[in-house]
């Protein structure tokens, strides 16, 4: 390695991080202009030394807040036996992880896996070969439902049944064997399925669509007609999920038990990326040895941290937290008269603030916000998005809506 090449970071301005970003990264985002160097809680620290509130929690990955102390141990710890063995060999963490997050979901079975977009690509592939074995689905023939304005991740095939242009755009050619219908529309959903249906992917609330929450009920006939039709319900709880909506599982909103969870980002407890597919023993049943894998999946690593990210949530502490603190931060926002808003949705610690278009673009309100020293995303012009680890205090909360409530009046 050139000794050049090797830059000295922790001397560098703020700006100077940017400017390697920009010449060195590919562009593929369009940051906010902060560096974090440092983060605990729902605090962070910028390369200048500059403390901001996040109130984005890396969309909803960071749930338990940054650096959580008995996170950061359970990842130490393990670095000093095992860090990776691959699936070749088994390791004393994944059996224990295994087991207590099908007990978590009240469901037999898991399948490992790293980033929210191969737990999607898994369960995909779970579903079309359930379809095959057990549903007697013509070979090649499996088609599965998904909904408008739906985010499920980057892969060619997740983007395949995208309604979203830009993440369409320059991708193709893309996998057939999906259909689209209506999100929150139970007869578009009815209507879709036939003889090859194999599965509905649905987002329990969309979240890159906007914190879109569809109508109550919508997830209990969701189950009912899955059920009645024959089709494994998929619920990407992947940032629904884990505490977020006040919930371990947002469709607990609706009472309902999905046949597929995927879950991701928070499962990692902001220091690994891991996801699973957990379902029935039955339908995971699919898989035979060498059938589906990852090099990462299951690391002991992961395994470790992930195992105790469900252990805090057995606790039902962030849950109830992001409940009542999400009931507390509705409040706060709603009391403030703006005509820029034209609606404030969302359930438990995750708030879409969607703005007029005559109002401007979330993202200027972000970079306003951002001045007053708190951090969060717009998605698509007019929402702007608030999702801030679970542990925020009711304190917390009124420094936010303090500086939410100056920018937006
Ligand atoms: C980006 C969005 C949020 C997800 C759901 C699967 C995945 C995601 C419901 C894939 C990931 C991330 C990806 C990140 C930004 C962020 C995002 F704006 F893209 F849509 F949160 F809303 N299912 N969402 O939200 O998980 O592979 O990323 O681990 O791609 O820009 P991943």
């Amino acid at each position: 390695m050139n000794a050049q090449a090797t830059v000295e970071s922790s001397g560098m301005t703020g700006a100077q991080h940017i400017e390697l970003v920009e010449r060195f990264a590919a562009h593929n985002y369009h940051p906010l202009p902060v560096v974090v160097a440092k983060a605990d809680g729902v605090w962070v620290e910028d390369a200048d030394g500059k403390k901001y509130m996040d109130m984005l929690a890396a969309y909803s990955a960071v749930n338990f807040g940054h650096c959580h102390p008995a996170l950061i141990a359970a990842a130490k710890a393990q670095l000093d036996d095992v860090t990776l063995t691959s699936r070749a060999f088994h390791n004393d963490q994944l059996g224990p992880l295994c087991k207590e997050l099908a007990d978590l979901c009240g469901m037999e079975a898991v399948l490992p896996m790293n980033t929210g977009a191969e737990g999607v690509e898994t369960a995909i592939k779970t579903a079309r070969k359930w379809g095959y074995t057990k549903k007697g689905v013509a070979k090649d023939q499996a088609k599965i439902i998904c909904c408008t304005e739906n985010f499920h991740g980057r892969t060619t095939t997740i983007v395949s049944f995208s309604t979203d242009e830009q993440c369409r755009d320059g991708f193709g050619p893309f996998t057939p064997g999906f259909e689209i219908v209506e999100y929150g529309n139970i007869k578009a959903l009815e209507d879709a399925i036939d003889d090859n249906t194999v599965a509905f992917l649905v987002e329990p609330i969309q979240g890159e669509a906007g914190i879109i929450v569809p109508p109550d009920g919508y997830l209990r006939d969701v189950r009912r007609v899955c059920t009645e039709r024959n089709i494994l319900f998929i619920a990407d709880e992947i940032q629904s999920g884990l505490g977020r909506t006040g919930h371990t599982f947002a469709c607990e909103h609706d009472g309902v038990k999905p046949d597929i969870y995927i879950l991701g980002k928070a499962l990692g407890g902001g220091i690994m990326p891991v996801s699973a597919v957990v379902s029935s023993r039955d339908i995971m049943s699919v898989f035979t040895p060498g059938d589906h894998g990852s090099t990462f999946g299951g690391n002991p690593l992961s395994a470790a941290v992930a195992r105790k990210v469900v252990e805090i949530l057995k606790t039902g502490k962030y849950q109830d937290n992001a409940k009542s603190n999400g009931e507390y931060l509705f409040g706060k926002l709603n009391s403030i008269k703006s005509d820029k808003v034209k609606e404030i949705r969302g359930r438990g610690l995750w708030v879409g603030i969607e703005f007029h278009p005559a109002a401007g673009v979330a993202r200027d309100y972000c970079s306003r916000l951002m001045d007053l020293g708190m951090l969060c995303k717009d998605t698509h012009a007019q929402t702007m998005r608030l999702a801030p680890p679970l542990c925020i205090t009711r304190e917390e909360i009124d420094w936010a809506v303090e500086r939410i409530a100056k920018v937006i009046t």
